[in-house]
């Protein structure tokens, strides 16, 4: 697939897909999540990524869905074209996704930015779901993600009053993981991805599956599945490695297998 509304590359172990729509904030209209979608399923399969880097610019991460692609639909067209059949898609990328965010981070914005990792943000950040004002509510996940990230109460506040809060805020909610100028978040971001590209892909790729059950599953039913994963790593050549790398006090070198 040929991309027009995002931009790709890969250095040094670490994926970076730019959302490229700067005339409307990157609102996310159809054709950009098929592309996104598209590049990280793509980064996920290479072999030469360990960790996706997903930005925007310095004045939006992206401003929400495209509403004047929305705004005369009803509701039988919305739910023929089922455009969340793409999105729900993200949600199985199993290499880590870091967010490095700025300026708007709205509706689906922010349900996008929810749907990575971790994120870094620019002090320019504000993050909201505004749907309310516009007639709707979110739909990619906004309510469930926001009120699991913030609790009950910081959730309703925002989604009902779709007002949005500054990136301090956000960190003081655990609703991001560090605020820097910006003139570094993506810097910082990338500089996060390669740290993590240094550890074992494997191990890396159970950790971000179990603490995903976390979300969505028992505690028990989250625990069986994080020992099964514990003992699945006994199986590859990174833990006998690792072991012997810290028992001859040496760096480890991990190569996925
Ligand atoms: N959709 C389409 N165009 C947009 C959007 C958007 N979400 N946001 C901004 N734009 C366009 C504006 O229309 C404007 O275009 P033009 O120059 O042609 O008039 C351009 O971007 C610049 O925007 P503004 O002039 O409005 O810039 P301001 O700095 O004055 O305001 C705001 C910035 C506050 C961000 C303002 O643009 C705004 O309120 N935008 C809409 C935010 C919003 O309501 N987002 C939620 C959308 S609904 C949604 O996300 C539902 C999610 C459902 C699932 C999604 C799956 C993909």
């Amino acid at each position: 697939m040929s991309y027009t509304h995002i931009q790709e590359a890969v250095d040094q172990q670490v994926g970076l897909i730019t959302l490229n729509r700067p005339q409307v904030l990157n609102a996310l209209n159809r054709k950009l999540i098929e592309e996104l979608v598209d590049a990280l399923e793509q980064m996920d399969r290479n072999e030469e990524v360990r960790v996706i880097v997903l930005t925007g610019n310095d004045r939006a991460f992206a401003a929400g869905a495209d509403i004047s692609e929305m705004a005369n639909e009803s509701a039988i067209q919305m739910l023929l074209k089922d455009q969340f059949a793409v999105w729900d898609r993200i949600a199985y990328v199993s290499k880590p996704i870091i967010a490095a965010v700025s300026g708007f981070v709205l509706g689906g914005g922010c349900e996008l930015m929810m749907s990575c990792d971790m994120v870094i943000a620019s002090e320019t950040t504000k993050i909201g779901q505004p749907e309310v004002k516009l007639g709707v509510m979110p739909g990619a996940g906004g309510t469930q993600r926001l009120a699991h990230a913030v609790g009950k109460v910081k959730a309703m506040e925002m989604l009902l009053t779709g007002e949005p809060i500054n990136a301090d805020e956000a960190l003081r909610y655990g609703l991001i993981n560090k605020v820097v100028p910006i003139e570094v978040y993506l810097q910082e971001a990338i500089k996060l991805a390669r740290q993590i590209a240094s550890q074992p892909p494997l191990a890396v790729r159970l950790i971000k599956k179990s603490v995903h059950k976390a979300v969505s599953h028992s505690l028990d039913e989250g625990i069986a599945f994080e020992r099964n994963c514990f003992y699945l790593l006994f199986a590859s050549e990174d833990q006998t490695e690792g072991m012997q790398a810290f028992m001859n006090k040496r760096k480890p070198n991990f190569t996925g297998r």
